[in-house]
This record gives structure tokens, C-alpha cells and sequence, in this order.
């Protein structure tokens, strides 16, 4: 190889690949009016030491759909929104709880392993339509009641957050 060519071979890979590194471990910015923050024990951040999302950034995780009944409607819905462990993984989330806070502050602390064991959603979809503040939204932590009855009791429904606004990670 051409000396110079290999030179600049060694310049690409010991200067780009750090680079794309970095850029792999950055979270985008949201554009629109941000939903939710995550601080606490994560990696990966956006704004200062916290993740923050809009619905688009939200849109871009994994989702999963859950038809089931809750305590507090009438009837089955269908409810769609993020799996809690794929944004957990998206902000590197390494702490084994979280505190979960709703607009109204009501909060709970739960240990993270309900997200990784359990398919919780962090419902953003009622019925195909957005849920407002006024229906529980934008987020509302979903356990799949129908599916797991024995999650249809007092400590699950306590986890059921909803209005999040955020997540503390600890
Ligand atoms: N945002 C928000 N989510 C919440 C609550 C709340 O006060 N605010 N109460 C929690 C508790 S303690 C329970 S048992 C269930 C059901 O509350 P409810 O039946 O009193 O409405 O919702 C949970 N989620
Ligand atoms: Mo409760």
C-alpha cells in the first residue's frame, strides 16, 4: 500500500472511530415540546444530566401494543406506547430503582427489574389516539393486567403511574 494512503488510514481510524462513537452514545435533541425526563444513574443524555424526550424521540423506541382492562376504566383498550425496558436501555440506565413522578407529584419508587421482567409499556396510545393529560396520558406506566392477573393487585396498581413526567434512576 502506498505509504501515504496507509498514513491516512491510521489518521481514519484512530481519529473517526472515537468520533462515531461519541456520536452513537448521543441522544438527539428533541424539537418539540419535551414529555419526559429521565435523570439519575443513565449514560446517555441530551440536555446537561438528563435525557429528555419529545414524542418523536419516544416514537423511535421499540413499541408494543397491550389489550387489557385496568381497575380505574371500563372494558377492554388497547393501549400502545414504548416498552419501559427499551428506554431504559436507550438512556443506559444502570441503577436498580426508579422513582417515577406524575404532574400532580405523586410519586413511586420501584425497582427497576419490574421493567426488564415484565412487558410494561409506557402506554402514550389509548384506542389509536393520543392520550391527553385528561385520559392519563402523555404517559401512563401499563402492566399487562388481562394477561397476568396475578399483577391485578394493590403493589401494581400503586406502580401505575400515570401522567408521568419523570424518572428518576438511582
Ligand atoms: N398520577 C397518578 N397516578 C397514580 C395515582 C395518583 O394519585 N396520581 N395513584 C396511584 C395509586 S396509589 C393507585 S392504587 C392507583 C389507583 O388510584 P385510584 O384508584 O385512587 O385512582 O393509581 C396509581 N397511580
Ligand atoms: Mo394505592
Amino acid at each position: 500500500m502506498h505509504k501515504s494512503l496507509l498514513c491516512l488510514l491510521v489518521m481514519i481510524l484512530t481519529c473517526a472511530t472515537p468520533l462515531a462513537l461519541a456520536q452513537s452514545m448521543a441522544i438527539a435533541s428533541p424539537e418539540g415540546s419535551i414529555i419526559l425526563t429521565i435523570t439519575g444513574e443513565i449514560t446517555r443524555t441530551n440536555k446537561e444530566d438528563s435525557a429528555v424526550f419529545d414524542r418523536a424521540l419516544l416514537e423511535a423506541l421499540e413499541w408494543q401494543a397491550t389489550v387489557t382492562r385496568t381497575p380505574w376504566s371500563d372494558g377492554q383498550d388497547e393501549y400502545q406506547g414504548p416498552l419501559g425496558r427499551a428506554l431504559l436501555d436507550f438512556v443506559g440506565a444502570f441503577g436498580s430503582e426508579m422513582t417515577i413522578t406524575a404532574l400532580n407529584d405523586y410519586a413511586v419508587t420501584m425497582p427497576v427489574s419490574d421493567f426488564y421482567e415484565l412487558p410494561v409499556i409506557l402506554a402514550m396510545d389509548q384506542n389509536g389516539q393520543a392520550m391527553r393529560v385528561r385520559d392519563k396520558g402523555p404517559l401512563f406506566v401499563l402492566y399487562p393486567f388481562d394477561a397476568n392477573p396475578e399483577l391485578n393487585v394493590e403493589r401494581y396498581h400503586n406502580r401505575s403511574v400515570w401522567q408521568i413526567k419523570s424518572i428518576h434512576v438511582h
